[in-house]
């Protein structure tokens, strides 16, 4: 079976998470989520990660370790997260409704995209550690 991979960026600097919030589809329109997208054929999951944040924030990263589960999506999808570290630029929302930072306390309360929801304590570690 072909599986495609969604990829997802978990960004903190200076002890903060960055997280976009979606404007589609409507039932996710409004919550939050680690920035990413869709591998396309002939792209590794880190390139794919690569681009996805450029088109959407105008920011250059580089992945670096996956973080958490794998999350089984609908239609043959699977969602990975990965810490990635942002090697230049300011994100700017370009296909989100709004960008934030958030912290490891405020975190919890945000109203994160269901799937995201399950990497909550790597992501509060990651804070923590920062
Ligand atoms: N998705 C869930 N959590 C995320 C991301 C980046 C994506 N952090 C889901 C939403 C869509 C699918 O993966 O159903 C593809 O994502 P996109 O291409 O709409 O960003
Ligand atoms: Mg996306």
């Amino acid at each position: 079976m072909n599986v495609r991979v969604v990829v997802a960026a978990a960004i903190v600097v200076d002890g903060r998470l960055l997280l976009a919030q979606r404007r589609r589809p409507a039932e996710l329109e409004g919550l939050w989520e680690l920035p990413g997208g869709k591998v396309e054929a002939g792209e590794t999951p880190t390139d794919a990660l690569r681009r996805e944040l450029r088109e959407e924030l105008d920011i250059e990263t580089e992945a670096g370790e996956r973080i958490g589960v794998e999350v089984p999506l609908a239609d043959g999808l699977v969602l990975r997260a990965y810490l990635t570290e942002l090697v230049s630029g300011t994100p700017r929302a370009l296909d989100h409704a709004a960008i934030g930072w958030f912290s490891a306390a405020e975190l919890p309360a945000v109203d994160l995209v269901p799937n995201d929801r399950m990497w909550l304590p790597e992501l509060e570690r990651a804070l923590r550690a920062s």
